[in-house]
């Protein structure tokens, strides 16, 4: 089983690339012979495993639940998209290992005191995050220095170089490299014995978003005014206008792929 986010439905992505990435990440999954539970707050349950017409509820509209929301939108009835911290608490809760996602949050660039919660989920947690690194809008060298206080191994799936979602190169390191389905299967079947919680799994994207690094400092400079769980939401939004949309794509299918390649270790037989 391999659990998916609401986040990039519900705030991450516009329509209709938010509902498309959606069934085209289950689909992934399917064709490796694995089975997808996305994860979204429904009808005042913390539901693992969604229908379309679930999914489509959640496209529709929904408040943004990270794992300290979780509480306020279940009680009140809220339908609520699960960030990445929340969706790992989901699966954790669900015995599901395996966790596909676009890109994980981090400590955002100027602003060290806006840390995500996926960080600190990440280091209690005992789900493998397939990503295609963090968002280059945030501070990676902070982030990465987050991730190793908190234990938390960031393996590079046949890379070296940790990747920065729009393109594979951020200059930063992976702290192990993992090739192929087999080794990421022993490696996290390793760490899980020894006491290791969350592991981030970066997948390289499967293309490049062209001065993907202007673009996010340009994007970060205008948006420095927001603050909270608007920001990365804000972030994205910015990013595509200034692309020309060519972010919004590049997304989907980087978020396809991390799908299908968690659904790979998963089914490896360690
Ligand atoms: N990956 C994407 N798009 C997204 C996200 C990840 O391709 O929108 C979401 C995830 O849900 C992640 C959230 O947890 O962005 C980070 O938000 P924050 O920085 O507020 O913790
Ligand atoms: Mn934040």
């Amino acid at each position: 089983m391999v659990a998916l986010e609401t986040s990039i439905v519900g705030q991450g992505l516009p329509a209709p690339h938010n509902l498309r990435a959606a069934f085209e990440c289950e689909a992934a999954i399917r064709a490796e012979g694995g089975v997808p539970a996305s994860v979204a707050v429904l009808d005042g349950k913390l539901r693992i495993g969604l229908s379309a017409g679930d999914l489509e509820r959640v496209a529709a509209g929904a408040v943004k639940v990270s794992s300290r929301d979780l509480g306020p939108a279940i009680a009140r009835g809220e339908v609520g998209a699960t960030t990445v911290a929340a969706t790992m608490r989901a699966a954790a809760m669900a015995g599901i290992r395996f966790f596909a996602t676009g890109g994980i949050g981090g400590v955002h660039r100027g602003h060290p005191e806006d840390q995500s919660a996926d960080l600190l989920e990440l280091g209690r947690t005992p789900v493998a995050v397939f990503c295609a690194g963090a968002k280059i809008v945030l501070d990676l060298p902070l982030t990465l220095e987050r991730l190793e206080s908190l234990s938390v191994p960031v393996l590079g799936y046949g890379c070296d170089e940790f990747p920065a979602f729009y393109t594979r190169h951020s200059g930063c390191r992976v702290s192990a490299r993992v090739d192929g389905p087999q080794e990421a299967a022993r490696v996290l079947r390793a760490a899980w014995d020894t006491g290791t919680r969350g592991i981030v799994v970066a997948v390289p994207p499967p293309g490049e978003l062209d001065g993907a690094e202007e673009l996010a400092q340009r994007a970060v400079q205008e948006l420095a005014g927001v603050a909270g769980s608007e920001l990365t939401p804000r972030l994205l939004a910015r990013m595509a206008e200034l692309s020309g949309g060519r972010s919004v794509d590049l997304n989907v299918e980087l978020v396809v792929n991390n799908a299908r390649v968690a659904a790979q270790v998963a089914a490896a037989r360690v």
